[in-house]
């Protein structure tokens, strides 16, 4: 059938004309061969036939959710939902689903492994929303114990609550962390091992943010090991660094995605807490 460590896509459109919510989803996942699931929203999938081999999306893909083997999966809050269909900008759904370890198909059984959406065209008080804070120009030099990459923008929109944040990067990632810094003071919204499964965990609820605040995120990255250097890229060998914000904010002045790819100063990053360069243990 098809080999280990496979990406499956189905693209699948927004099944009604008119705006919608998600509210929930269940996840149905065969613990022996699925590694994780991600759901992206977009206009344009790339394909609606089976493999991810040129990606998910042709245009700008939001994340919605994310399953991984062995962790706990997501909630959104009550009187939160995703808006969807035609005139938000997501009238297509992707699901990419990597399957690790395909010997358990070696009976050829049929795998149903997939995501069911509870939705409800009821206008909800909040929507919910993706904030990207991305790396583009990160370089780990071979054998260089530590190397940063930091990331910072400052917000200028309606406030925003985070609720759930997930981290990304290949092998050489140690930890990952994301923060408000308001009036100076760096507070905490979620810090994770991108070595851990990369689903949304909890966020830090006493988080806010508003006009005026800055987010920022590091990840704290290894050379060992490398004999080259390590750029951003979509490889394996290749490196990323995200942090993902899952926030809701009120339905009047919502924008579902938003992303920051400024590399933060030196200056600010002087003052991040001591706990963004411990990498934590897996
Ligand atoms: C270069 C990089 O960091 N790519 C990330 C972040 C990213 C996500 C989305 C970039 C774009 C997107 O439309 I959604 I442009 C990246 O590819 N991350 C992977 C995913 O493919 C989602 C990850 O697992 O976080
Ligand atoms: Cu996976
Ligand atoms: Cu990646």
């Amino acid at each position: 059938m098809f080999q280990s460590d496979t990406y499956l896509c189905t693209a699948f459109p927004v099944p009604t004309s008119r705006d919608a919510y998600i509210v929930d989803f269940i996840p149905h996942a065969s613990m022996d061969t699925v590694h994780h699931m991600l759901l992206f929203g977009c206009q344009t999938p790339v394909s609606t036939s089976s493999y991810c081999v040129q990606g998910t999306c042709a245009d700008e893909a939001s994340i919605m959710y994310a399953w991984a083997r062995n962790a706990p999966p997501t909630k959104l809050p009550k009187d939160v939902g995703f808006k969807v269909g035609r005139n938000s900008g997501m009238s297509h759904f992707v699901l990419q689903i990597h399957y690790g370890d395909i010997s358990a198909f070696r009976d050829h059984h049929r795998d149903c492994s997939g995501l069911t959406l509870r939705m409800t065209s009821k206008p909800q008080p909040f929507i919910a929303g993706i904030y990207l804070l991305m790396s583009v120009d990160t370089v780990i030099l071979p054998g260089k114990k530590v190397t940063n990459a930091d990331i910072a923008c400052d917000y200028t929109s309606y406030p925003i609550y985070p609720f759930a944040f997930r981290t990304h990067t290949h092998h050489l990632g140690k930890v990952v962390s994301g923060y408000r810094i308001r009036d100076g003071k760096w507070s905490l919204i979620g810090r994770q091992s991108p070595q851990l499964p990369q689903a949304f965990y909890p966020a830090n609820k006493e988080v806010n943010v508003k006009y005026g605040d800055t987010i920022a995120a590091r990840c704290l990255f290894t050379g060992e090991g490398r004999t080259s250097k390590t750029y951003i890229g979509g490889t394996s060998d290749d490196e990323m660094c995200n942090f993902y914000i899952m926030y809701y904010m009120d339905s009047k002045h919502a924008i579902p995605y938003m992303n920051c790819m400024e590399s933060g100063s030196k200056e600010l990053f002087q003052h991040i807490p001591a706990e963004a360069n411990v990498p934590i243990a897996v």
